[in-house]
Formats: C-alpha cells, structure tokens, sequence
C-alpha cells in the first residue's frame, strides 16, 4: 500500500515537473517577431516536392529556375526556387554538426546553386524540420537551430519550408498550454526557437511554417513566421480544393501584411484537374493571399496553364502592397443559399472593390449578387464591372439596387473589379 502510494506520488512529481518544464522553456524561448524585410505580400514561388518528391538534383532545381526566366513567370513576380526535403546526406559532419548537402543529387553544393539562382535575379528557399529527422528521414533541426539557420545564412538562402515530423514526445502536445495562449505551446516554441536562430542571421529569411494546422497556429503563426500551413499535404483533386478553401475561410482574420494562411502548394498541372478547377485553384489561393507555390515540372505546362498562373490581375491582388486583406465571403443576396465552402467573396485591392464567386456543384449555374449585398460597396453609388481573367471592361452601369448575373462552369471561379462610374 505504501509502495502504490509512493509510486502514484513519484508519478505526479514526474507530471508536474514536465508541466513547469514546459511553461519554463516557453517563457525562455526566444520571441522575435519575422522579419519585416520579406514576406509583406505572400510568397510566389516554386517548390520540388510535388513535381519530385524526394527524386531532387541540381538540374531540376536550375531548370525551374530558369524556366521562371524562359517562360516569364519572373516578370510578373514568381521570386523563389524553393528545395524541399532530401536535399541532404542522412548524417550531420560529426565534427562541425552541420547538415552536408548531398553531393550525388548537389555535386556542386547547395550555396553554388543559391549562387547561381541568385544570378537570375531569383531567389531560394530550403528546407528543413522541428524534429529530430525530416519527414523523409534527413536530419532535422530540433536542438540544432543555431547552426542550421548559420550555415543556411552562409550558403545564401532567402527562404525557409520549416516541417513537423519525428517530433519527440515530450516536444508535442497533449493539450491547451497554461494560460490558454498556444504561442507558449511546445509546438510554437519548437518554431519559435528557428524563428529566434534565423533572427540572428544577416539575411532576411522568409519563414514558412509547416506544422499543418496544429496548436491552432493561425492563433500565433504572425508572431513567429510569415506564414503557417493549415492542413496536410495537398493533392491534385477538387476535394483538396474545397477543403482547404473551407478550412481557410475561418480563419481569415489571422491574414494581413507578413501573415498569410498557407494553403499549400499548387497542383496545377498535376493530377487531373479540369482547366475551371485550375483556375479556381489559382483564384483561391490568390483572393485568399495563400503563398503560391508552384509544384510541377514547369517545362510541361500547356500555354493556356502559363497563361492562368501569369493572370496579371490577379496576382496584382494577391500582390497588393496597400491592401492586405483577404477576400471574405458575404451574403449575395437576401435568401442566398449557404454552401460550403461558400461561392461569394468580396474584397479590396488597391484598384478598387472585388468579388469572386465559385460554383462549388458540378454543373454550369447561374450566379447572382446584389451591389448593395457587397459590404465594401455600401448603399448608393452606380458601379461598372471589369472582368479580372480577361482584362475587359465590361458593358453596363449598375445601381447598387440591381443585381448581376453571371453563368459559371462547373468547379470554375469568375473575378471582377468593381469601381465607381
Ligand atoms: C566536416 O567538417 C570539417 C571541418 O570543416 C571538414 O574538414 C570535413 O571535411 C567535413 N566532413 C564531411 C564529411 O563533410
Ligand atoms: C524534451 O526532452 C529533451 C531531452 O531531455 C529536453 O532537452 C527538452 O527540453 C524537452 N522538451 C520539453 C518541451 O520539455
Ligand atoms: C483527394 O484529396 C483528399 C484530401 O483532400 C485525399 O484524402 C484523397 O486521397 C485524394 N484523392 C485522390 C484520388 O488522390
Ligand atoms: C453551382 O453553384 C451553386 C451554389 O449556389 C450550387 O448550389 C449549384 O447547385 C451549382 N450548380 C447548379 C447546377 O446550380
Ligand atoms: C477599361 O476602362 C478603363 C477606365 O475605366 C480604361 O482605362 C481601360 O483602358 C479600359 N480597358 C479596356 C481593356 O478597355
Ligand atoms: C483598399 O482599397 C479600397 C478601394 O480601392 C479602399 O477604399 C480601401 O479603404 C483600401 N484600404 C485598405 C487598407 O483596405
């Protein structure tokens, strides 16, 4: 009887000696915010993962990057070449610890590459983990913060995928931290600690934090990142369009300037999505201010592909250096049906008002909304409309007493400006 006791007694210590630890280590975590010298507007980019998974080199990475130059996606703003997991060798060099790139996939060694990324007139983005290993099994950089985000520094990176896998029990959590505020959460403190380590470096470092949604990261992902993702891995199908387009609109109020919900990277041209469902994609991830990350082995995309990811308004929204906002969905008219994810968003952009709208069923449908039902719109005024996808002026004024209709493709997304006559 004693013996349980003192065993049950020993096993509360235990528990509350990790409670303290835990608040303890919070309270001593480093607290810089992101830098303000990158990542105002959401990134526009490239990633390896989803054209190649781990199957990564040098000359895919410097093809992508050159095809940014062939096909012109830099000058409408695509910036970074970002190298995404089993870039490295599978031990650190035991006498400096530093991660050793891998030199059958690198022979010339990553900080060559930045150099010659850097020459284009782009720039790049590596990738790392806050466990002890990366999700396929490369080092990670839990308690090695100081010296990754150093020999990141080194090599010239602009920008870094920080991922959650092979995380340590003891460095997950079970529950809400004390004192509510997830920001002190063994989660955010793992992020917070790289966030400290790149603050020291003298590169600005775009921080993307890739722990999926969890410790509720929309709640402190500004504090630490420039942006957060909110889910697992996307996939090249509508499901993962809706969803993450759901997921998204219910925590909008977390996006603004050096904040932006991740809604992971682009499958366009993956997969079989329809040419609308692509374009919803795009239109999504840009009226949402989501990073758009390009995914795919860009040589193999078709002209009318290159022409959706390069839409000049769009981008111009979701590049906005006055207004930071998100699109948020409202009310299209008295009695309009709710669906999820809603079809109907308005917004702002340095050029005027804005409304998006989705037909989320599988069949072409009549859409319609109210100028007065357009929040951002108010009550009087007499408007014109501009097609965002064609750039044409569209014929017509309105009141705000009238209504627009417009007849979308299944899965497909159409964009307007709105500005006063
Ligand atoms: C480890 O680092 C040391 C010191 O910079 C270097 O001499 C050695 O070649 C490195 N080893 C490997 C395997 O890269
Ligand atoms: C988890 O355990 C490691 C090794 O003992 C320790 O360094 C670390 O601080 C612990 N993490 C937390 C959140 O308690
Ligand atoms: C479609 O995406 C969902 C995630 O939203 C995933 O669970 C499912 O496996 C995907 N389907 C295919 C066929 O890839
Ligand atoms: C297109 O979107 C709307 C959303 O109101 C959906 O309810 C409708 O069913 C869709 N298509 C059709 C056939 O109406
Ligand atoms: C659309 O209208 C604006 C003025 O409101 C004008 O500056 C622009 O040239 C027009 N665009 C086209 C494609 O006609
Ligand atoms: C952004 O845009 C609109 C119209 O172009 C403007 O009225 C609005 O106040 C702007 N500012 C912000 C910070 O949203």
């Amino acid at each position: 009887m004693l013996l349980k006791l003192h065993v049950c007694f020993l096993v509360l210590q235990q528990v509350l000696a990790q409670t303290s630890t835990s608040t303890a280590l919070a309270d001593s975590a480093p607290t810089e915010p992101p830098s303000t010298q990158t990542g105002k507007t959401p990134a526009l980019g490239w990633n390896t993962w989803n054209a190649y998974g781990c199957d990564i080199n040098e000359a895919k990475v410097l093809a992508a990057a050159n095809s940014f130059i062939d096909l012109g996606l830099a000058d409408v703003g695509y910036e970074y070449i970002n190298i995404d997991d089993c870039w490295s060798k599978t031990t650190r060099n035991s006498t400096t610890q530093r991660i050793i790139p891998d030199s059958t996939k690198f022979p010339s060694g990553i900080s060559s590459v930045a150099d010659q990324v850097h020459a284009l007139g782009l720039k790049i983005g590596i990738y790392s983990d806050a466990g002890t290993a990366t999700c396929a099994g490369f080092p990670g950089s839990l308690g090695m913060e100081a010296i990754d985000a150093a020999t990141f520094n080194e090599w010239g990176i602009d920008y870094l995928k920080y991922d959650n896998c092979n995380v340590p029990g003891n460095w997950s959590d079970s529950s809400q931290p004390e004192g509510g505020d997830w920001y002190n959460s063994n989660s955010a403190v793992r992020y917070r600690q790289m966030g400290g380590a790149l603050a020291q470096q003298s590169r600005p470092i775009q921080f993307a934090l890739c722990n999926w949604g969890n410790a509720n990261v929309w709640d402190w992902g500004a504090r630490v990142g420039h942006s957060w993702r909110m889910s697992s891995d996307s996939r090249p199908n509508w499901s993962y369009i809706t969803s993450i387009i759901t997921t998204n609109v219910a925590h909008l109020s977390a996006v603004g300037f050096y904040a932006h919900n991740d809604m992971d990277m682009m499958e366009i041209g993956n997969g079989a999505l329809t040419t609308q469902e692509q374009r919803t994609h795009f239109a999504a991830w840009a009226f949402l201010k989501s990073p758009i990350i390009l995914g795919t082995d860009l040589s193999k995309l078709d002209d009318t592909q290159v022409a959706l990811i390069k839409n000049a308004e769009l981008l111009a929204f979701h590049q906005d250096i006055t207004n930071g906002s998100a699109a948020h969905p409202f009310t299209a008219y008295t009695g309009a049906p709710t669906t999820s994810p809603p079809e109907y968003y308005s917004g702002t952009s340095s050029t005027g008002f804005h409304v998006f709208i989705i037909n989320t069923s599988s069949s072409t449908a009549t859409k319609m909304f109210k100028f007065s039902s357009v929040p951002e719109l108010g009550q009087t005024g007499t408007w014109k409309v501009h097609d965002m996808w064609s750039g044409a002026n569209l014929s017509g004024t309105y009141s705000a007493s009238s209504s627009f209709s417009v007849s979308v493709q299944a899965h497909d997304t159409v964009a307007y400006r709105i500005t006063a006559v």
